[in-house]
C-alpha cells in the first residue's frame, strides 16, 4: 500500500491553469497520456472517508487539474472562475458535455482529472449575470443560496478578513468580499456535496478545495463524509507565519497545499544554496506523505513585483524577498525555474504539481490567451501557452519520477551550497547545479552498470539517446554538469549516445 501518492507511484499532477474542456482532451489524448502522465494501477489512501481505506484504481496514472468547472461571473479577467453565481457545469471553458468528453478522453489516455472545487463562497460583486445566464445578487443565488446561507461575521468594516491572527475572522468574515458560505449548516454542507457529487459522477477523479482555510476543518469533514465515492482531496491552506489556522491542522481530510516547499525552493535556488534542500522531515511542515508541493502555482507566478530587475536580482533584499506566497516562475533567472521543477520532480517529499500555464502574467488579470484553447508544439508552448508540462527536461523527470517510485532517497551529496546529487535507491540518479560554473566529477551510485540518457537533455529511443548518455561502471557516474542545469538518469530509460 502505498499511501504518499494519489495515485500509487505515479503521481504527478499536472495544472492545466485556464484550458478549455476541449483543449485539455486533445492534450491528454496527445501527450499527457503518452508521456506517463498517467495512472495504471495502484493504491491511495482516502483519508477523509473512512481511514486507512485504501481503493485499487486499475487506469489512471497522472492526473491534470482544471480550473473551476461552475458557472462564474463574466469578465475578461482569469479569476472570473473564483466567482460562482451557481453549480450549472458551464464556465469559460466549456459547457457540462465538453467536460464530461474531456473526463472520458484522459481517462481513455490513462490521465486522472482533478477538479478545482470552491466551497468557500460565492460571488464578490453586488449583482450580475453569470455566463450560462443565471442573474444573482451578492447574497442571493435564486434556487441555490439566500441571505441566510452566508456568514456575516461583523467583525471587520464590510465584512472583510483584514486580520489572519483571528481563527474566527479568517473563517466567518469574507475573503476578498466573496460571499462566504456558512459551511457548518446542514442545507449548505448538503448542497456543497450534491453539487460534488454531480462532478464525480461524470467521473471526476479528486477535489482541489480552494481557500480551504476559509472553511472550519470539521465543516470540510463533514461535507466530504458526503461523497458518493472516494477521490483524491488537496487542500489549498497557506501558511502563514504565526497564524492560528494551519496546513497540518488539514491532514485528516486529505492532502495539503504545502506553500512553505514552495517559498524554500525559490529562495534557495535564488541564493540561499539548494544544498539545504535534502530534507523537509523535521521543519513541522505537512509530513511528505500528505502534502501536495510545487515550485509554482496560478497564484504564486503571478505575485505583483516580477520579473526583479537586474539591480534587485544583486540585492540581498530581492533574495530574502517577504515570503509573500510568490514563487519561481517562468521570469526567473539562470534557468532556475527549470531546475527547480527538476528537483521537486526528483526529491520524494510530496506529491508534485506541476503548473502547465500562460506568459504575459506580469499583467496579474490577464486571461488565457487563444480564447483560453491551450496549444502546444513540439516540447514547448504555443499561442501564449507555455506547456511546461512538455518541456523536455519536465516530460524527462516525470518519466524519472514514475521510474523510481517511492524509492528512498540516496547517495547524497552537495559539495557547495549550489550544488547537489542523490540518487532514488537503484533506480535512478540525479545532479543539480545551480552554480554558474559546469560541475565535472564522478559520482558514487547505486544504480546498475550500464548505459543511461540523460532525461533533462533528452530521451531514449529504440535504445540511443536524444540528447547525453552516460555508463555507470561498478557504481560509478563519471559527469560534467553544466552551469545551471542538471542531468538525470534512471533505469527506465537506458540508451548509448547519439554521436
Ligand atoms: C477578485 C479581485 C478582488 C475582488 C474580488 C471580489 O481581485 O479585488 O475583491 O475579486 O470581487 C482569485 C484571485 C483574486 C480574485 C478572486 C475572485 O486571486 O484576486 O479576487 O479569485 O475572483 C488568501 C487565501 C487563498 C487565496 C489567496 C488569493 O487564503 O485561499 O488569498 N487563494 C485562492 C485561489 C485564488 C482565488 C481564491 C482563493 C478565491 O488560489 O486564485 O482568488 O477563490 C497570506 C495569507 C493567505 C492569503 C494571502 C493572500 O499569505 O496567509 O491565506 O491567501 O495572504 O491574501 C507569505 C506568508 C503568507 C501570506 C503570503 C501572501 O507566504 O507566509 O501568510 O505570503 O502574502
Amino acid at each position: 500500500l502505498d499511501s504518499r501518492a494519489p495515485f500509487g507511484n505515479k503521481d504527478v499532477i499536472v495544472q492545466m491553469f485556464e484550458w478549455t474542456w476541449d483543449s485539455v482532451a486533445a492534450e491528454c489524448t496527445d501527450f499527457l497520456g503518452p508521456a506517463g502522465y498517467g495512472f495504471v494501477q495502484g493504491m491511495f489512501s482516502t483519508a477523509n472517508m473512512s481511514h486507512h481505506r485504501a481503493i485499487i484504481l486499475t487506469t489512471y496514472l497522472v492526473t491534470s487539474t482544471v480550473s473551476p468547472p461552475q458557472e462564474h461571473i463574466q469578465g475578461d479577467q482569469w479569476w472570473t472562475d473564483y466567482q460562482p453565481v451557481s453549480y450549472t457545469l458551464t464556465s469559460k471553458r466549456g459547457d457540462r458535455t465538453q467536460f464530461a468528453n474531456m473526463i472520458s478522453a484522459c481517462h481513455a489516455a490513462g490521465v486522472g482529472v482533478i477538479a478545482d472545487t470552491i466551497f468557500n463562497h460565492m460571488s464578490g460583486i453586488d449583482s450580475g449575470t453569470g455566463v450560462a445566464g443565471s442573474s444573482f445578487t451578492h447574497y442571493n443565488y435564486p434556487g441555490i443560496y439566500q441571505n441566510q446561507d452566508f456568514h456575516h461575521c461583523g467583525l471587520e468594516p464590510g465584512d472583510d478578513i483584514v486580520n489572519y491572527d483571528n481563527a474566527v475572522e479568517v473563517q466567518t468574515c469574507e475573503l476578498d468580499n466573496l460571499a462566504d458560505l456558512a459551511t457548518e449548516t446542514e442545507y449548505v454542507r448538503g448542497r456543497l456535496a450534491e453539487y460534488a457529487n454531480d462532478l464525480l459522477s461524470l467521473g471526476v477523479d479528486g477535489l482541489r478545495l480552494d481557500a480551504a482555510k476559509h472553511i472550519n476543518v470539521t465543516d470540510i469533514a463533514n461535507i466530504l463524509s458526503r461523497l458518493d465515492k472516494s477521490v483524491y482531496i488537496t487542500q489549498e491552506v497557506i501558511f502563514g507565519e504565526g497564524e492560528p489556522i494551519t496546513p497540518n491542522q488539514y491532514t485528516g481530510n486529505g492532502d495539503v497545499q504545502e506553500f512553505r516547499y514552495t517559498t524554500a525552493l525559490k529562495n534557495a535556488f535564488l541564493g540561499g544554496g539548494i544544498s539545504s534542500l535534502q530534507s523537509f522531515d523535521n521543519l513541522g511542515w505537512v509530513p511528505g506523505t500528505g502534502a501536495n508541493v510545487f515550485v509554482t502555482n496560478h497564484d504564486t507566478e503571478r505575485v505583483s513585483g516580477w520579473p526583479p530587475t537586474p539591480c534587485q536580482r544583486l540585492t540581498a533584499t530581492f533574495r530574502s524577498l517577504p515570503q509573500n506566497g510568490n514563487s519561481l516562475n517562468d521570469n526567473s533567472p539562470s534557468n532556475t525555474y527549470v531546475t527547480a521543477m527538476i528537483f521537486s520532480l526528483a526529491h520524494p517529499y510530496g506529491t508534485p504539481t506541476i503548473l502547465s500555464s500562460y506568459s504575459g502574467f506580469t499583467n496579474t488579470d490577464a486571461g488565457a490567451p487563444n480564447g483560453g484553447a491551450g496549444t502546444c508544439s513540439g516540447s514547448g508552448g504555443d499561442n501564449g501557452w507555455l506547456c511546461q508540462h512538455r518541456w523536455t527536461a519536465v516530460a524527462g523527470m516525470v518519466g524519472f519520477r514514475n521510474n523510481v517510485g517511492g524509492a528512498s532517497l540516496t547517495n547524497w551529496v552537495a559539495p557547495q551550497s549550489q550544488q547537489i546529487a542523490f540518487g532514488r535507491g537503484s533506480a535512478g540518479f540525479v545532479a543539480i547545479n545551480n552554480a554558474d560554473a559546469d560541475w565535472s566529477t564522478t559520482f558514487e551510485t547505486s544504480l546498475p552498470d550500464g548505459s543511461y540518457c540523460d532525461v533533462v537533455s533528452g530521451a531514449s529511443s529504440n535504445g540511443s539517446c536524444t540528447g547525453s548518455s552516460f555508463d555507470v561502471s561498478s557504481g560509478s557516474l563519471t559527469a560534467t554538469v553544466p552551469a545551471r542545469s542538471a542531468i538525470a538518469v534512471h533505469t527506465g530509460a537506458k540508451g548509448s549516445g547519439n554521436g
